[in-house]
């Protein structure tokens, strides 16, 4: 039988164990299923919500009940940037994340979050699937995040309260939230705005209340969070095309056997698959749903004039990280 480092022994159990002794008869210890807890930001109508809890499934029938995997969502355990620690210290034993928040804590996921560093969703899977999605796996792994697949989230543009954007002049004098990463707080400056970082639950009310005039986000983010209720103004900037992970806790991961590590690997490759297939279509329908609200969605009229901006970010990255240049240069390079 699979043994488990885990191995719970409820009070009937040990009752039961007791009774047994008392009555010197031997009982074999029963073996309760490793209950796993993991984390997700969105809905679990979002294409991250469905693949996450087929991802549950998947685990406790591949593993034949070992590992009981259930799927907290609407980050009812805690924001982004505190629910990738609790992963880390294995208090939480999965989630999904986004590369965005990574980039404190792994420097390598910032190469991602260096704006238009992918030409296009279709890129960015092609290049996470292959060996420079493994290097920054490997980067995970040495902070005790285990990344079993890679997950789309589109592209995010920028959105606000008052007016289209067009050019980089009409990001001017405009407050926007973005992600926890310092990367993003420089992106907004280098387009003439100004960026506070703030967690996801609370920029509905800071939008509401002016507290910032905007953020960025895809399609099904800025409709399902109801931030199109208050910002308007959606603009084509297309800025970041950002992977996400399933990750697993090292923690976690180790306790598993050969056996299971396969069958856990498998089961989120299946929820990237299935992620990625509803990816499309929830787009579609957000779009739809946001214009059925009167939103003004606009193009921007030269999207390399924004991304002519975004040179100082490159250059002080890469001094900043010699290290890291030939990540840049290699997908770079895997695009032309
Ligand atoms: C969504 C990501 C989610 C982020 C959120 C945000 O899927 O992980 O928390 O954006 O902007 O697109 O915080």
């Amino acid at each position: 039988m699979q043994t488990n480092k885990r191995l719970k022994m409820t009070s009937h159990v040990k009752a039961a164990a007791m009774i047994g002794m008392l009555l010197s008869v031997s009982i074999s210890a029963a073996v309760q299923a490793d209950s796993w807890r993991g984390w997700n930001v969105h809905p679990p109508s979002y294409p991250n919500g469905k693949a996450l809890e087929s991802f549950a499934k998947e685990v406790a029938e591949k593993t034949d009940g070992r590992v009981e995997p259930k799927v907290y969502h609407n980050a009812v355990l805690g924001d982004q940037p505190d629910a990738i620690e609790q992963v880390r210290s294995g208090a939480l034993d999965f989630a999904n994340f986004n590369m965005g928040p990574m980039g404190p804590i792994v420097p390598a996921t910032n190469v991602l979050s260096l704006p238009f560093i992918f030409k296009s969703p279709e890129d960015m899977y092609r290049i996470m699937d292959g060996e420079i999605g493994d290097r920054f796996a490997d980067a995970l792994a040495k902070k005790n995040l285990i990344a079993l697949s890679w997950f789309g989230s589109g592209a995010r543009s920028l959105y606000n309260t008052d007016h289209p954007v067009k050019t980089p002049d009409d990001v001017e004098g405009l407050k926007f939230r973005v992600m926890n990463n310092d990367l993003y707080v420089q992106m907004i400056d280098e387009m003439g705005g100004n960026a506070t970082p703030m967690a996801y639950s609370e920029v509905y009310q800071s939008l509401k209340t002016g507290v910032i005039d905007g953020a960025e986000n895809n399609y099904p983010s800025y409709e399902s969070s109801g931030h199109y209720e208050v910002a308007k103004y959606y603009s084509l900037t297309e800025h970041l095309i950002l992977p996400e992970c399933l990750c697993v806790a090292k923690a976690s991961w180790e306790e598993l056997s050969d056996e299971d590590q396969q069958a856990v690997r498998q089961a989120a490759e299946e929820a990237a698959k299935k992620q990625r297939q509803l990816w499309e279509e929830s787009v579609q329908k957000s779009r739809q749903k946001v214009l059925d609200a009167d939103v003004k969605i606009n193009e921007v009229d030269d999207k390399s004039a924004f991304q002519a901006k975004m040179q100082p970010i490159y250059d002080e990255f890469i001094q900043e990280h010699p290290d890291l240049e030939s990540l840049v240069t290699d997908i770079q390079a895997a695009q032309k």
